[in-house]
């Protein structure tokens, strides 16, 4: 139940900065008004602009690329090839998964759209011109569009570049007890099995990818504009890969029109602006168009799983097992933390307590885009729910039980938290069952079972879908998480000017989230500073602690305790001199928000900003104690945080056409302590229509030629206003108890956990039919084939 006390009216955000009331948004005024600054929107001095040449086949040899009628443009300056970037020893890069990539293409092109050359000209327009004028000849290769068929012997070997690679095939890995799963498996009157494939799909970001390379040939140093979730590694890879020194680079991450995963790595035209630059001697802009976005740049999932549950009659669920197929496309790029190369699938054991449980999990080359990023995603956390949401469900159906009772009979207790589950992560915090209820009694659970079988009795189609999840966020203790080998912590500092405002600078980068307002917060709840008077800083390397930035719903618990952390220092730093300032000990002081005062004496005391004028001021300062109000903090997470939630909704399937509508949808979300109330319904309502567009219309599909089928807004088909419910929410409180203010991580919560609770529903609508599962996305085609007892297309 909701430990928040309801917002009061009369209190301001500086009474009580952290949960309580609606805190605007300090960045509101620039983006309501269209003053935000995007990347676009940067025009320098002198700028040039960049295209990119890309394959449209999927598959070939590269045999010759004449540049001569493209350089013979009035307009254009430089035509890049793979071939000049060999020679910078440029034209491979690592990835962020132990693998390399072509940045252009210089023996192959291994998936349709990958890069060939880079135009720089005068203006967009005349680059775009240009490389029409590019002449390039392909020899045609078969190509490997099916992962199912990528290990086939005698399947065509897409990465013929690196030694020793005779096949398509990339890792193994699993987690958890085979031997102890096979037995619990053995032994169990119930077992279901389920094959079902987590589609391609794409994060597109309202703004695509683009970057401006500016360098500076007189003092050796790079500006790099980009619309980057994480400048401090970029400008660490950069510095690694291109040996340019990294006090020499300075990557800016302006206002960013969502990320989603989408802008983490760093694009083969981000590497060509910066090489434009160097040639130029002038700014580079490269921006990519939808297109391209959706054709080239990190997709998402591409996941092809068994899973099989093992249960007693009774519906207490004993384990649950899996094999999945990743398909990584041309290039293992995929960004996680590097001993994960699955993410955290192993999370998979989901929100109940088994007895055994494992995964294997093996990772194929084809000719696809590369990707598999973490789209509102920590790192495979969505596929791993996706699995077991849809295997309860099974499990439900075989057992002919209510599945929002069967997980009730199942989840872990909140009296085995901290718990330990058996691929050997450790859940912070939960208390499930309440949330879940909460659901229920939100959406009317009984009400609309009793709707749905009296509308089953007149043939109409209804279906309730309930999905229960647990989320692992927050990468992560560094001992354990790295990439690339830069550990996964965040730093922070904070700075309290001598007027008592302050500045807060931060290693991660707000796409959209509100970071400007919930960081102020942090530090208003910790100091007593009102949040309007505390800037947030971020975006910049060379004003930001260095961090490896935002995805996986990292910021909150990782930079959140980091904030939390050096505000206290702050504080305790404030204790000293109000003690000198007020010639007592302090230990004899006591702290209430903003201020401390003498114990016994609440009148005797000093506010944060007289303190701040005492510290740069004339005031004596303790022994050991340096003249200002400043702090940083580099925040090692002690373990991950594990949020929750219940979903449930309620779909109507149109027997005629196969279209389904999601009428219902209720979201009952833990993220433990909530900074700002409605920023997290935000987040919430933004990420249930993620799930929704992933569970009915969402696909990044290709042909038999490896073509890809979902390169438009009219392909890849996003829900609109018109495709979703009003959303109906509900929130409990079960702070992280390693957390420094209790939050947990919340921005990819909701995309995590909707698309089961959808699947769920179309799936219960179409029972009468015998269907027992069904692929997303669950489009009005695949709704009706399955109507006609036919199976749906994979
Ligand atoms: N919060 C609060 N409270 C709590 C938590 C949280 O308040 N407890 C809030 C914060 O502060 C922020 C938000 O909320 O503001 C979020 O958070 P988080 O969870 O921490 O997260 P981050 O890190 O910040 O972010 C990230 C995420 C992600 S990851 C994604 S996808 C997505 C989300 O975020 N993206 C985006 N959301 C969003 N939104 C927007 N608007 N945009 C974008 O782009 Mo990945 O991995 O990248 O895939």
């Amino acid at each position: 139940m909701p430990q928040e006390r309801e917002p009061n009216p009369a209190m301001t955000a500086s009474d009580r900065p952290i949960g309580f009331g609606r805190v605007q948004r300090k960045e509101d005024p620039r983006f309501i008004r269209g003053k935000g600054r995007y990347l676009d929107d940067i025009v320098l001095p002198g700028m040039l602009h960049g295209a990119m040449l890309r394959s449209p086949v999927a598959h070939a040899r590269l045999v010759s690329i004449d540049t001569t009628e493209a350089l013979a443009h009035p307009k254009v300056l430089a035509v890049i090839t793979g071939k000049d970037l060999e020679g910078l020893n440029l034209a491979w890069a690592p990835t962020l998964s132990a693998d390399v990539m072509a940045i252009l293409a210089t023996d192959k092109v291994r998936f349709q759209g990958q890069e060939v050359a880079f135009v720089v000209a005068e203006d967009r327009y005349s680059a775009r011109d240009a490389l029409e004028l590019i002449d390039v000849e392909y020899e045609d290769l078969p190509p490997v569009v099916d992962a199912r068929r990528a290990l086939d012997p005698g399947a065509p070997v897409i990465r013929d570049d690196k030694e020793g690679q005779t096949d398509n095939h990339i890792f193994d890995w699993e987690a958890g007890d085979k031997a102890e799963t096979d037995a619990v498996f053995a032994r169990a009157d119930v077992v279901v099995r389920q094959e079902m494939v987590y589609p391609r799909v794409h994060p597109a970001p309202m703004e695509t990818c683009g970057a401006i390379a500016d360098y500076d040939p007189v003092d050796g140093k790079l500006t790099l504009y980009e619309t980057t979730q994480a400048p401090h590694a970029h400008r660490t890879l950069y510095a690694m890969v291109a040996g340019i020194p990294e006090h020499k680079i300075r990557v800016i991450a302006p206002d960013i029109g969502g990320g989603f995963g989408n802008k983490v790595g760093i694009y083969p035209g981000y590497v060509c602006a910066v090489v434009g630059s160097i040639l130029t001697g002038r700014p580079v802009k490269w921006v990519e168009d939808r297109s391209e976005n959706l054709m080239s740049t990190a997709f998402a999932r591409d996941y092809t799983m068994t899973g099989e549950i093992a249960a007693t009659r009774d519906g207490r669920i004993l384990a649950v097992r899996t094999h999945v197929l990743a398909d990584h496309g041309a290039f293992n790029a995929t960004a996680q933390p590097t001993k994960y190369p699955a993410g955290f699938f192993s999370i998979f054991t989901g929100s109940y307590d088994l007895q055994a449980a494992h995964c294997s999990v093996t990772g194929v080359y084809t000719n696809k885009a590369p990707g598999g990023v973490a789209y509102a995603c920590s790192f495979r956390v969505t596929e791993a729910v996706y699995l077991v949401e849809r295997m309860v469900d099974v499990l439900a159906k075989e057992l002919e039980m209510d599945p929002a009772e069967l997980r009730l009979r199942n989840f872990i207790r909140p009296e085995q938290f901290p718990y330990k589950n058996k691929t050997g992560w450790e859940y912070d915090s939960g208390d499930y069952e309440p949330a879940l209820r909460m659901a229920m009694e939100l959406i009317d659970y009984e009400g609309l079972r009793r709707e749905q079988a009296e509308k089953r009795a007149r043939g109409e189609l209804m279906g309730i879908g309930v999905s229960f999840f647990t989320e692992t966020v927050g990468a992560g203790p560094r001992k354990h998480m790295d990439i690339v080998g830069l550990g996964m912590a965040d730093g922070a500092e904070v700075r309290v000017h001598p007027t008592g405002k302050a500045v807060v600078r931060l290693s991660v980068q707000t796409q959209g989230q509100g970071h400007e307002t919930t960081f102020a917060q942090i530090v208003a709840e910790e100091l007593g500073i009102p949040p309007e008077d505390i800037e947030v800083v971020h975006g910049d390397t060379d004003q930001t602690p260095f961090g490896l930035g935002t995805y996986g719903s990292r910021s909150t618990p990782v930079s959140g305790g980091a904030v939390a952390l050096a505000a206290r220092k702050v504080q305790e730093k404030a204790r000293l001199i109000a003690a000198a300032m007020l010639e007592t000990r302090p230990e004899d002081l006591e702290w209430e928000k903003g201020r401390w005062y003498v114990k016994g004496d609440p009148s005797a005391g000093k506010t944060i900003a007289e303190i701040a004028l005492g510290a740069h001021g004339t005031v004596a300062l303790p022994e050991g104690v340096d003249g200002n109000l400043d702090a940083e903090v580099t925040y090692d997470p002690p373990n991950l945080t594990f949020p929750f939630g219940a979903y449930i909704c309620a779909v109507d399937v149109d027997p005629g056409t196969g279209k389904v509508h999601v009428r219902r949808f209720t979201a009952v979300d833990d993220c433990g302590t909530r900074i700002n109330p409605m920023i997290v319904e935000g987040q919430i309502h933004g990420g249930l229509a993620d799930g929704v567009g992933m569970a009915l219309m969402e696909f990044i599909g290709f042909d038999e030629q490896g073509n890809c089928l979902g390169g438009s807004f009219m392909d890849y088909l996003i829900p609109t206003a018109m495709e979703v419910p009003d959303w109906e929410t509900g929130y409990t409180v079960t702070p992280s108890p390693h957390h420094p203010i209790g939050a947990k991580g919340i921005g990819e919560s909701a995309t995590v956990g909707s698309p089961p609770a959808v699947v769920n529903a179309v799936v219960d609508a179409l029972a009468p039919f015998g269907v027992t599962h069904m692929d997303m996305p669950c489009t009005p085609a695949r709704v009706w084939e399955a109507m006609q007892g036919r199976p749906t297309p994979p």
